[in-house]
Order: C-alpha cells, then sequence, then structure tokens
C-alpha cells in the first residue's frame, strides 16, 4: 500500500522519482454492469495508478442517453461525483439506420428514453461542453500527457481530430477495444462476420483514428474471446459489500441465478486492465486498417505485418493477442472487490 501510495501522487521517495499515474480520460458507450463498460470503470475508479480526468460517452451498445444516465448514476453510487462527464455525438459520422442495423445487437441508433438506473436517475449534471471539445482541448493544454481508452466506437475521437490539427500529435497514448485481426488466432468479428461491434458502428471513424499516427494499443476479440467473467468470479467480487459491489451484485446476480454457466467474455475490462498492468497481455505491431466500403466487410479491422496493396496510408499500431488469463483476472476482481477510495 506504501508503493502504490507514492505511485498514486507521483511523489518523490527517500529522493527518487516513483511512476507517476496515468492521466486518463475514458471514452465509453457506457451502461451498468453487467455491460462492460460499467465492470471496466468499476475497475478504473479502483486502480489507483489511473487518474481519471474526465468521461466522454457515445452512442454504441444503447444510445447516448442511456450511457450518460448509466454512466451519471455509476459515478453517484462510487462516490467519485468530482469526475465530470461530457456528453458526444448520438449517431455515427456516417454509417446508416439499416435493417441490419435495427435487428441485430446495439441501440445506437434508438430514440428510447432511458431506463432509470439503480435508485433513481442521478442528480449531477453533464457538462456543457461537447466530448469532442473536451477531449480535443484537455489533450492538446497537456500534450503527450494524457492517454484515452476508447471503449465505444471511435466517433468521438474521429471528431477531436478533425476539430483540432495538433490533437493527433498531442495524445501520449490511446488504448482502443475494438476490431478483431483475421490474419491471428480467435478473429473473425461479432457483429457481422469479419467486424466487431465497436467498429462495425462506427466504420468511418475508425479508420480515421486508426490512420491518425496516434500511438494506439488495440484490445481485439482475439483477446476477449480468452476472458469469461463467470460464477467464481461474480462471487469474488461481491465478497466484499461496498456501494460498487452491491450494485454488481443486484445487477448481475439474476442472470447467473437463472443459469450457472453463464459466462460473458470480457471486452472493455481486458482494455482496461492492459493500461495498469501492461504485462498481462502479448502485443505484437501490425499494420491495421479499416474498410469502410459499404459491402460485405464493412467495419472489418484487416491486420497484416506489412502494408499490402489498398492499405495505403495505414499505419503500424500495437495489437493484443493473448492474455495471461488468471493474472488478468485475479487483478481485475481484487480491485473491484476492495473498499472504493479517491
Ligand atoms: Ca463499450
Amino acid at each position: 500500500m506504501v508503493v502504490l501510495g507514492a505511485m498514486a501522487l507521483g511523489a518523490t521517495v527517500l529522493g527518487a522519482q516513483v511512476p507517476s499515474r496515468h492521466r486518463l480520460i475514458i471514452d465509453t458507450d457506457f451502461a451498468l454492469p453487467p455491460q462492460d463498460d460499467g465492470l471496466a470503470l468499476a475497475f478504473a475508479l479502483n486502480s489507483p495508478e489511473l487518474d481519471i480526468v474526465g468521461i466522454t460517452t457515445v452512442a454504441g451498445n444503447y444510445n447516448l442517453a442511456r450511457a450518460n444516465a448509466d454512466v451519471l448514476r455509476m459515478l453517484e453510487i462510487a462516490g467519485r461525483t468530482d469526475i465530470k462527464v461530457y456528453g458526444g455525438t448520438s449517431k455515427p459520422l456516417n454509417h446508416p439506420v439499416d435493417e441490419y442495423a435495427r435487428t441485430h445487437y446495439g441501440k445506437w441508433w434508438s430514440a428510447d428514453p432511458p431506463p432509470m438506473p439503480p435508485g433513481g436517475f442521478a442528480r449531477i449534471m453533464l457538462q456543457q461542453e461537447s466530448a469532442a471539445d473536451f477531449i480535443a482541448r484537455t489533450v492538446t493544454a497537456s500534450p503527450r500527457q494524457i492517454e484515452i481508452l476508447a471503449i465505444g466506437p471511435l466517433t468521438n475521437i474521429a471528431l477531436a481530430i478533425q476539430k483540432n490539427s495538433s490533437f493527433a500529435s498531442s495524445v501520449k497514448r490511446l488504448t482502443i477495444m475494438g476490431g478483431a485481426i483475421a490474419s491471428l488466432p480467435d478473429g473473425g468479428g461479432n457483429a457481422t462476420p469479419n467486424a466487431e461491434f465497436n467498429i462495425w458502428v462506427d466504420p468511418e471513424a475508425a479508420r480515421i483514428v486508426l490512420r491518425s499516427g496516434i500511438p494506439i494499443a488495440l484490445s481485439p476479440l482475439n483477446v476477449s474471446r480468452k476472458t469469461a467473467f463467470d460464477k467464481q468470479a461474480l462471487d469474488a467480487v461481491v465478497a466484499t459489500k461496498t456501494p460498487i459491489t452491491r450494485m454488481i451484485e443486484s445487477q448481475m446476480g439474476p442472470r447467473f441465478a437463472r443459469d450457472a454457466n453463464f459466462h460473458p467474455h470480457m471486452y472493455d475490462e481486458v482494455a482496461a486492465a492492459s493500461i495498469v498492468d501492461p504485462t498481462i497481455v502479448k502485443t505484437r505491431t501490425m499494420v491495421v486498417d479499416v474498410d469502410d466500403h459499404h459491402g460485405i466487410s464493412y467495419g472489418e479491422t484487416v491486420g497484416g505485418d506489412d502494408l499490402w496493396p489498398g492499405a495505403e496510408g495505414a499505419r503500424r499500431i500495437d495489437v493484443q493477442y493473448d492474455i495471461d488469463n488468471a493474472r488478468f483476472m485475479k487483478l481485475f476482481t481484487e480491485r473491484i472487490s476492495k473498499p472504493l477510495s479517491q
């Protein structure tokens, strides 16, 4: 605890500089657990290595109103109303709402009012500034100091790139949960046969972001598919009673009660944990680009060891391809189940 406390403050101990915290913006298509964004935020709030400088919302799993309502309520439950929330875009840059979007997973296109979160709607409010404006302003004010964890469609990040010409070169690092690399084991899509959901919702934004030159770590389905949140993990998390674990128990307990073998993959949680401890994943550099043609592979992330015809202008990024699942789960459950601290 002494070591962590010193790290948390970025302090000097006996004249030796210890690592400073990651100053982090979290960009999320948020919903409360059992959705992975909710579990990832619970992990982040309880990780002293992370200094969350703001949360920005985007439409994805549900619409923007649901993301806003749920994340504001989660911060109240966690007692972290000091963290400001900035509302993002309610629709992708170009993706049309077609019959496939309406009938398959994801309510990004919906105008449904958000359901009441546990304990009622939050009393705290969104900030006036838009997500893209906040991201661009904050990052360019502290060049190469701010990291971004993007765990939804990349619309806000693409808009920040378009709004401010010095933004991309000012980002310290961008960790993305998204994509699926077919040329690596456990690839293949989940929104379509080839496309992963976050990238598929806004392929045009993802292509802008991946080609921007921002230092990127991609956490694709290839690693998500090697993980699962199971009954054992739930039991470990709720063994300690905190406002967060009680909420997780109320949200997820009934689901596991109906099916003890329920074991959803972990997506955004892996991306968040890989910032706290990069050694839990194996990473390789690849050229990665996004297919934004409205054809059978719309939204596919294609990765290769070198540039290939048609990918001119694509960039080399870090791609996670394997995970030490036992160490990840230990870190994840320990963090979520410990008492909340600021
Ligand atoms: Ca997400």
